[in-house]
């Protein structure tokens, strides 16, 4: 890289070069702390960086997840690009100032790092983690199916085999048990928790596993719309929002309703990044920064809309 950076932000990278760089931001940036937070079941960190001017103070969070499906490379090179933007714009640029001193910021850059590293060795769009199913040949629990908030419903599958594999039980694997934990251990101060997913061009909230609407929703509707709309007037990209049942389709263990109805967290949402369907899950990496600006846009005009 032509910077001195431990990492170039506009590549997608392997979990190890994302975990080497989120390493390196914490031994060097007095701003960031890292914690192992879980392992995966074929023994991989995930590890959650945080992003905090006074660890002290218990302030609200803003809260994401990041790449739980292990295709959707977007979702991490994003909240790597957010985390290196966050951490190189403290003290120089007013607004990110502004938001780091009024929240702290948790990220899980790679909520799924064996889904992850298959997706980089040997299947491209490999899509669930890499738990051996009892009595299947079939690889893997769709770890986006694997929560609390209406498990075993529709838009989930008891087979194996599915890509939509909901697992044995609600929280049964690792890589969700260490999602659930952490936000429990937050329980109270988080503000808003955002799950990064592509693709779809989409910022949705509650319900997804019914059609029906949280009380909410026209609070919801607002932040949704506040977020969107700088996101849209970044480069004219088109995003819709709504509730994931209604916009989208019904699908049930997911996290947002999780961190909604079990978390009490009202700012819970999905976005789902580019593209709408071109490149689909194979994002060319010339996109990743002007994904991630725009998305920052975004997010920056939300948090400030709550
Ligand atoms: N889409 C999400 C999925 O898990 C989603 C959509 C989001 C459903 C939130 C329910 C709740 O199917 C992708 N691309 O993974
Ligand atoms: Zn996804």
């Amino acid at each position: 890289a032509s910077n001195n950076k431990a990492i170039d932000v506009e590549n997608y990278h392997t979990y190890e070069e994302i975990m080497a760089y989120l390493a390196d931001l914490a031994s060097t940036n007095p701003l960031v702390s890292t914690l192992v937070a879980g392992t995966s079941v074929e023994g991989r960190e995930i590890i959650q960086a945080t992003i905090s001017s006074d660890r002290s103070a218990n302030k609200p969070i803003a809260w994401f997840d990041c790449n739980i499906h292990a295709r959707e490379w977007i979702t991490a090179a994003t909240c790597v690009w957010i985390i290196d933007t966050i951490t190189s714009g403290y003290g120089t640029d007013a607004e990110i100032t502004a938001l780091v001193d009024q929240y702290d910021w948790k990220f899980v850059p790679v909520a799924n790092p064996d889904g992850y590293a298959y997706s980089w060795s040997n299947d491209r769009l490999w899509r669930k983690n890499r738990a051996i199913n009892s009595g299947s040949a079939c690889v893997g629990v769709d770890l986006n199916r694997n929560f609390p908030s209406g498990f075993g419903g529709e838009g989930s599958s008891s087979l194996p085999c599915s890509e939509t594999h909901h697992g044995v039980s609600a929280l049964s694997e690792p890589e969700s048990q260490t999602l659930d934990a952490l936000i429990a251990a937050d329980r109270g101060r988080v503000k808003a928790a955002i799950s990064m997913h592509s693709y779809s061009q989409l910022w949705l909230s509650s319900y997804s596993y019914s059609s029906a609407l949280p009380v909410e929703y026209p609070e919801m509707m607002n932040a949704m719309k506040a977020g969107v709309d700088a996101l849209v007037a970044t480069y004219g990209t088109p995003y819709e929002y709504g509730s994931t049942g209604t916009v989208l389709y019904i699908a049930s263990g997911t996290t947002t309703d999780h961190y909604y109805e079990n978390e009490g967290v009202v700012h819970s949402y999905t976005i789902e990044l580019r593209d709408k369907g071109r490149y689909g899950f194979q994002l060319p990496a010339s996109q990743i920064v002007p994904t991630a600006t725009e998305t920052w846009n975004g997010i920056k005009a939300f948090m400030n809309a709550i």
